[in-house]
């Protein structure tokens, strides 16, 4: 069944949003790769404004406001976006797709892991995390089989799901040189090629990094004072 909600619930839909959210990220890129047009508007995590807190129960962003209704959750935002339109973004293997359906709930831990990493004030704080992350990209590099995306050919909601991370890794190379991703070869294929996917650059690009090093700076991260 494709569940297309009213057209009048799609002109008003706004994603609520914070720059540098890896989850919100997950949504844009979905929304991108099915040519669905969201509104968004951004909020002050530090100051939630109060109607915000009324209609999310998490109070975290992505949210999805619609004429009358909120959707929460970033992956549930991903699989509304995704069922707008055909040609899912999901593989058609029942058991692929739960399979991707369960690597893209893991992905959770390493953004955990990874944001734990980019804000410690302190190299045993940061060395800590990336061991995590390290743990974590070892159980999910030892699944990846396929060239250039983690099913294929097709690029798929797990593939956006991943991408900020798989972004960041790269980031923190380039900026910091801390070069965690080449060892995972199979992890830094994919970063590869979904770093240059053109829904993942409009939404992970330089004014992205620009809004990460502010928030950096603002947590008084260790990987700045040691650049
Ligand atoms: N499980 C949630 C996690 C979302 C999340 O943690 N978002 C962060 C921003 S990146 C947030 O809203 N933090 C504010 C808070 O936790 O109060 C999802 O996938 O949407």
């Amino acid at each position: 069944m494709n569940v297309v909600p009213e057209k009048t619930q799609l002109e008003t839909a706004t994603l609520v949003s914070f720059r540098i959210c890896p989850f919100v990220a997950r949504a844009q890129i979905v929304a991108f790769e099915k040519n669905v047009d969201l509104k968004t508007k951004f909020i002050d995590l530090n100051h939630k404004p109060d109607w915000y807190l009324k209609v999310s129960p998490t109070g975290t962003v992505p949210g999805l406001v619609l004429k009358d209704a909120f959707i929460f959750e970033s992956t549930v935002i991903a699989e509304f976006i995704d069922e707008l339109t055909q040609a899912s973004l999901f593989p058609d293997d029942r058991v692929q797709k739960y399979l991707n359906k369960s690597w893209i709930s893991f992905a959770s831990t390493l953004i955990q892991h990874q944001y734990g990493q980019m804000i410690a004030s302190d190299k045993a704080g940061f060395s800590e995390s990336r061991s995590s992350l390290a743990g974590a990209m070892a159980r999910i590099e030892e699944t990846i089989k396929s060239k250039p995306f983690y099913n294929g050919d097709d690029f798929h909601i797990i593939d956006a799901v991943y991408a900020p991370v798989l972004y960041r890794l790269q980031l923190i190379k380039e900026k910091f040189g801390d070069t965690l991703i080449d060892d995972f070869p199979a992890i830094k294929n994919w970063a590869t090629a979904t770093i240059d996917r053109p829904s993942v650059k409009a939404v992970l690009n330089a004014e992205f990094d620009a809004a990460l090093m502010v928030h950096l700076e603002e947590k008084h991260s260790w990987l700045l004072s040691n650049s």
